[in-house]
């Protein structure tokens, strides 16, 4: 079977497993088709979704202070797991040029569109940078990278990417991480602070409805991959945060009773009238919180980093 077909296949099962369930559920991990990267560099756009803004002034900030923390004689390896249009990390790979540091750059994308495209416009800005980019889901491709042992590793994952898992599928992501890392390794990686709630809630609820459309695809997708019939513009977005355990969740609700058909799977799925779909959270952190992640995960936090604004925060782990 391709790398293709297994995960048409697991989609598929997935989808099976989330529409014959009560409550309903389908993971955003499947939003990202090519229309789906387009909506979500458009939420990044969207005043209201500050975490994109943060993140960048993070780095922006301490671009010569990682750029330090990162070089060693060797040179390293740097891998990025969610790179994306890779907006943040091309602030660093400005940085690494400009002082002619010695890595390679392995971008990792669950969209092979995104890889494509950020491996063409570093090409085009910087012709002599060493880049490999894979597509893979962040599971499947960690294990490959346990080859990348020759000299020190930055892995890097940005944008609060991990909030998507809940906790226990957090620390099975880190500990994998974990495993793959060496003494000299580092993991730096963003995590969405917990605010002010209208602050979140306006970030996941946008008043241009560009996060409907995203949530909103993964319903086209079906329709586009599987011979679906829903009417999507039936399905609402709705999103709820949760001060108190810092998640935000995604919902599609549908606002009339009816019957989708979705003949690839040869399922059909009754919605009653406000019935729900969760499609989607966004967890939203604290120092404790983070720090008991690491202790699971047998990381330990050795840095900081924190926007002018403090919404959001980098961490900078260690294996333990
Ligand atoms: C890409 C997972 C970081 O949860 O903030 C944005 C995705 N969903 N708006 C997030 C998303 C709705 C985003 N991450």
């Amino acid at each position: 079977m391709t790398k293709k077909e297994s995960f048409q296949l697991e989609f598929e099962q997935h989808v099976e497993k989330g529409l014959s369930a009560f409550p309903k559920f389908l993971s955003s991990k499947y939003i990202y088709d090519d229309r789906g990267d387009e909506l979500f560099q458009q939420i990044m756009a969207l005043p209201e979704y500050y975490l994109t803004n943060a993140e960048y002034n993070i780095i922006h900030q301490y671009k010569s202070e990682l750029r330090a923390l990162f070089e060693n004689t060797k040179g390293f390896d740097l891998i990025e797991l969610g790179a994306g249009d890779g907006k943040k990390t091309k602030v660093l790979l400005e940085e690494f040029h400009v002082h002619a540091t010695n890595f390679t750059y392995i971008p990792i994308d669950i969209s092979q569109h995104a890889i494509d495209n950020l491996s063409t416009s570093i090409k085009n800005i910087y012709p002599e940078m060493e880049v490999h980019g894979a597509q893979g889901t962040y599971f499947k491709v960690l294990a490959a990278l346990s080859r990348f042992n020759k000299r020190p590793k930055v892995i890097i994952v940005l944008g609060s990417n991990i909030g998507n898992l809940p906790h226990r599928e957090a620390i099975d992501f880190l500990k994998q991480i974990q495993k793959i890392m060496s003494p000299e390794d580092t993991l730096f990686m963003g995590f969405d602070q917990k605010k002010d709630p209208y602050t979140i809630q306006s970030a996941y609820a946008d008043s241009t409805g560009v996060t409907q459309e995203f949530n909103r695809n993964l319903l086209h997708r079906l329709n586009r991959e599987m011979n679906a019939d829903f009417t999507v513009n039936k399905f609402e977005h709705w999103e709820a945060y949760d001060p108190e355990n810092g998640t935000a969740k995604s919902y599609l609700i549908a606002t009339e009773e009816c019957e989708v058909a979705i003949k690839k799977l040869n399922l059909k799925v009754h919605f009653n009238k406000w019935e729900t779909i969760h499609t989607e959270i966004s967890q939203k952190y604290d120092d404790l919180t983070v720090e008991w992640l690491a202790k699971e995960s047998g990381l330990q936090i050795s840095q900081i980093f924190e926007d002018q604004e403090k919404l959001f925060k980098n961490y900078l782990f260690k294996k333990k």
